[in-house]
């Protein structure tokens, strides 16, 4: 096996799986070894019965698939496909959440309250709902029914569209691009994909920037904002990572999955002293709720629930013996999890009704009764600890602290204080010079990768450079996991610039902003530092970039389309599926920055990436005229000498 994370825990548990004879992600990796060639290049069409076709990339066999689509239309066609299937995934995550505020407005939940006032109320402002005597339900209700008509808007503009800056929406007009609703651009996506229809290469790449935007500006930011109202605005909270949070003498009860609304209510209802007694009956010390992939980020970031693991550690928890309960609900769960767990005493059980698992019991989650399915979940969980086999619980030692929790709303108050809430002093530090940029680090962990570690090897390229880092998704638990959200970390890898302004707020050179639907945070970050003003006046002029290195799922293709749409710089590892087609490629990686303002690039190496955001960021300071930047670059070993010295500064003062 060539490529491995570099996480020490994670090496571990899989030589245990191993030995044991369990096959994990990276064995059926191997064992697919080479992957489909056609596929890598976005050659292979199947969208209709006259195929499956597909098109020789070294222009020696077939051209032209039977309907006689050429390589440009089948790769675009593919891709836009693929940006639809991501799309709708964070669309319906966030009708989930519309349809829970909805059915809390109308009093039918149970356990569930509005937990964020302030938001409720500003949203309703946003979406024009007058909100004087009514009661937050009567608000949260009319605000639910309106966001869920923006679903099926059939004309017009989704509001949260307006959020962008004024010059951006222009041109989102003016390109035919501007999202009318959410189910309207994923239907029309996917019908204009079908054999005979849209076959123009630029016209299927518009498609895919209008409903990524209908995503990102859309059910994405439906689903960052009305998880605040329900479960509260995260702030800054301290918390571990890693397999190593698991516990040996407690319950140990995993979420896994995505929508918060059954993570959010299960880690609530462990607290409960009934439950911690019956633990106790049981021979446990207690109940330990840890999470895994994204909704772990949604309970890490408002609760301080610790994090067990990202994607490619779901079946390496379970291998460690010691969980006793998994519940899964949609989203980047591996059909492999029934096969593993059939090795251990572990239970999985399916709580969505839209995602079903050959071998895994289903219990469908309901807000209605929320707190009655939570309590009988965390009761099975309890039940199920005799059934461990202690000699066979491995657990590691690995776990990491972090500081996690920032969002759009709280960078006011920690850069500006409670007094001056403000963007100011960010925007100062990035026109002074002591910020180079900020560049959001998201995405999945992917074994064609480092496993996690090339979002490490990035980071710490680009902390070195002065570069603020926000994060989301797995590449923040990664990031997490070598300790890069603790505020420590300015001094052990941040640029001199970047460390003063961490060590003046007491911030991490990494802001951790919570799971891949709040990928919509950074957005509204970018029109904040613009909104604050020196900085130009539409994203596409900011010193700002995305990446997702290492990215799986077709969620992350869409979070890139809508990124590149709204004027962002996007890099990802292995290419999106485009290379097939030169005229595709050059259009996405060279073209699309005339139009748009944004593009994509590919790179794997991480060190390479980096460099090649760092030039984009400095090329957008230069267009902007601003300062150069104020402290030379360091080498790592220059870093840390001046690291070890001041360490022993502060010793001897003491
Ligand atoms: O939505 S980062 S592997 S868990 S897709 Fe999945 Fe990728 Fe993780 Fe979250 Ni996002």
């Amino acid at each position: 096996m060539k490529k491995f994370s570099l996480d020490s825990a994670s090496k571990e548990i899989l030589d245990l799986a191993k030995k044991e004879n369990i096959r994990t992600v990276w064995e059926r990796y191997e064992l697919q070894q080479p992957q489909c060639g056609f596929g890598l290049l976005g050659l292979c069409c199947t969208n209709c019965n006259l195929g499956p076709c597909r098109i020789d990339p070294f222009g020696e066999g077939a051209e032209f698939g039977v309907c006689g689509a050429d390589r440009d239309i089948i790769t675009a066609r593919n891709l836009l496909r693929r940006t639809t299937a991501g799309s709708a995934c964070h669309n319906d995550h966030g009708r989930d959440l519309t349809l829970a505020l909805l059915t809390l407005a109308e009093g039918r939940t149970q356990g569930y309250r509005i937990k964020c006032e302030e938001k409720l109320k500003n949203l309703a402002k946003e979406f024009s709902i007058p909100v004087e005597n009514k009661s937050l339900e009567e608000i949260a209700g009319d605000l639910a029914k309106k966001i869920l008509c923006e679903y099926g808007q059939q004309e017009g503009e989704i509001t949260f569209a307006h959020r962008a800056p004024k010059k951006r929406q222009g041109l989102w007009r003016k390109l035919k691009i501007m999202p009318r609703g959410m189910d309207r651009e994923i239907t029309e996506a996917l019908s204009r994909t079908n054999m005979g229809v849209d076959n123009d290469l630029r016209s299927l790449v518009f498609s895919c920037m209008r409903v990524a935007l209908s995503d990102g500006w859309g059910g994405s930011m439906v689903a960052t904002e009305i998880s605040d109202i329900l479960f509260g605005l995260p702030e800054p909270i301290r918390s571990q990572i890693n397999l190593g949070v698991l516990k040996e003498d407690e319950v140990n009860l995993v979420v896994h999955g995505h929508v918060p609304l059954l993570s959010d209510i299960v880690a609530q209802v462990a607290m409960e002293e009934e439950f911690i007694q019956k633990a106790k009956e049981k021979g446990a010390k207690g109940i330990n709720v840890v999470g895994i992939c994204c909704t772990a980020n949604e309970v890490l970031v408002r609760r301080g629930i610790p994090v067990a693991g990202n994607f490619l550690q779901q079946e390496l928890a379970i291998t460690t013996g010691a969980i006793e309960l998994m519940l899964v609900d949609l989203q980047c769960i591996m059909p492999a999890l029934a096969r593993v767990a059939s090795c251990f005493h572990t239970k999985i059980i399916s709580t969505h009704e839209k995602a079903r698992f050959y071998g895994i019991e289903h219990i469908e989650f309901r807000e209605q009764e929320a707190l009655d399915i939570a309590r009988s979940l965390v009761n099975l969980a309890i039940e199920n600890f005799p059934n461990r086999d202690k000699s066979r619980v491995n657990i590691p030692k690995e776990r990491m602290d972090v500081v996690v929790g920032f969002t759009t709303e709280g960078i006011f108050h920690h850069l500006g204080g409670k007094f001056r809430a403000t963007y100011r002093p960010l925007n100062n530090a990035i026109i002074e010079g002591r910020i180079r940029g900020v560049v959001g680090v998201v995405g999945c962990d992917n074994p064609k990768n480092l496993s996690g570690g090339s979002h490490i090897q990035l980071v710490k390229e680009l902390l070195r450079n002065d570069v603020l880092v926000v994060q989301t998704g797995c590449a923040a638990i990664a990031c997490g996991k070598e300790g890069l959200l603790r505020p420590e970390a300015a001094f052990e890898y941040a640029g001199l610039g970047l460390r003063e302004v961490c060590e003046a707020t007491g911030l991490p050179p990494v802001l951790h902003s919570g799971a891949c639907v709040d990928n919509s945070r950074i957005l509204i970050e970018c029109c904040e530092i613009l909104k604050e003003g020196g900085l130009g006046e539409d994203i596409s002029d900011l010193p700002v970039a995305g990446t997702a290195l290492e990215w799986m799922s077709e969620k992350a293709i869409a979070i890139g389309w809508y990124c590149v749409a709204s004027g962002i710089f996007v890099v990802f590892g292995t290419p999106l599926p485009v290379l097939g087609s030169r005229n595709l490629e050059k259009f996405l990686t060279q073209e699309l920055f005339e139009i748009v303002g944004g593009g994509w690039a590919f790179e794997e190496d991480p060190l390479k990436a980096a460099q090649l955001i760092i030039k984009h960021l400095d090329k957008k300071r230069e267009k902007l005229k601003l300062k150069a930047m104020m402290y030379p670059v360091l080498s790592p070993e220059e870093l840390r000498e001046i690291n070890q010295k001041r360490t022993s500064e502060v010793i001897l003062t003491k």
